[in-house]
């Protein structure tokens, strides 16, 4: 069976772009990969996050990676920091990465752009640290957003290296990225991706929102005046986003919707694009109140630990014989 191992970064709260770009296909997944899936909390600390709304973070992250549908039976779930080789291998990672690589990576140049409070190193580092995240568990596959694509093909470019360097060691890894919704928009500003760390919480559905707020920032996405429904993500990138979102929510593809909505007005579409969304945030929500009331998330995590522990530390003591930093 290949092995495919993906993470999620909670700095807040989880919304509509990660389930619909990743944490969703995770659940598909489980059934046919050896699964791995981690919240990557030493990823969240390269800015700096008030400790408790961080720890309240995390711990809703886990819960809605179980309420989505991952099964602590069928993949292994675990918290990052719980599992030590990820740090060592992390700074091992860090020695064999060239600054100009890293000084390329998209996201450290828009997150330092963004950033006035000091660029810290983890931040310039953290591609490595996410190489070090995938090589650990020889991972043939690992499904992100397509904003993550860059940092799996340093992963590989990693790999590569050091498997030249110093023999066959690593698996190269391919990132996976979903036919339809790889980047869901942000609903206020269609042209941005959906993201935690927009300024504006309008373009923005968090998967913890009540559904009443839920159908309130759909009904007010940002659209155009043409008015058809048309997927055309140059002209209406509004009502394209809509269509991505609906499309991958029911599995109804896209142009059979845009068929079904010539001649009518964009209300209706988005009354239904908000009808779909709701349904499918409403069942997430009802398995999250049981689950944070349960002891399943302590569980989930004291098991996977140990699964991950075993295997990664496996690898990164093959990796510090090779590079000769172990002596026996
Ligand atoms: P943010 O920009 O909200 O901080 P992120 O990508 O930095 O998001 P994560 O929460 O770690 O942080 O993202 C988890 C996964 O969700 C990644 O695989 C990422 O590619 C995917 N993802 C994030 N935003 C979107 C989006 N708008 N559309 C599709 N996938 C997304
Ligand atoms: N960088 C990712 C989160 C992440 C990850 C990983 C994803 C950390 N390590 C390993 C896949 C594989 C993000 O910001 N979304």
């Amino acid at each position: 069976m290949k092995r495919m191992l993906s993470g999620i970064k909670p700095t807040g709260q989880l919304h509509l772009g990660n389930y619909i770009g990743a944490l969703r296909n995770f659940v598909k997944y489980q059934d046919d990969y050896e699964l791995y899936v981690f919240i990557a909390n030493l990823h969240c600390v390269t800015f700096y996050q008030e400790p408790r709304v961080l720890r309240k973070n995390l711990k809703d992250a886990i819960a809605l990676y179980l309420a989505c549908g991952l099964d602590p039976e069928k993949c292994t779930i675990f918290l990052q920091s719980d599992v030590f080789a990820h740090a060592q291998l992390g700074w091992l990672m860090a020695c064999q990465s060239y600054m100009g690589e890293l000084s390329r990576m998209t996201q450290f140049k828009e997150k330092s752009q963004k950033n006035d409070e000091g660029i810290t190193a983890g931040l310039f580092t953290y591609p490595s640290l996410m190489a070090a995240d995938i090589l650990l568990y020889d991972a043939d596959y690992v499904p992100v957003g397509d904003d993550q694509k860059q940092h799996v093909e340093l992963a590989r470019d990693l790999a590569i290296r050091f498997n030249n360097r110093y023999s066959e060691t690593f698996v190269v890894p391919e990132p996976l990225s979903p036919k339809v919704g790889a980047r869901i928009m942000s609903l206020s500003e269609p042209t941005k991706k959906m993201s935690k760390s927009d300024e504006s919480d309008k373009g923005c559905i968090y998967l913890l929102d009540d559904l009443a707020t839920v159908r309130k920032k759909i009904m007010s996405a940002v659209t155009d005046n043409l008015a058809n429904v048309d997927y055309d993500k140059e002209n209406q990138p509004g009502i394209s986003n809509l269509l991505e979102i609906m499309s991958s929510l029911s599995g109804e593809a896209i142009d059979s919707i845009v068929s079904r909505y010539q001649g009518k007005g964009y209300g209706e579409f988005k009354k239904e694009v908000a009808d779909v969304v709701c349904r499918e945030i409403e069942m997430i929500q009802k398995k999250y109140d049981k689950i944070v009331k349960s002891d399943l998330i302590e569980t989930t995590l004291k098991q996977g630990a140990e699964e991950a522990s075993k295997i990664s530390y496996r690898k990164l003591k093959k990796v510090q014989k090779k590079m000769g930093v172990d002596i026996f």
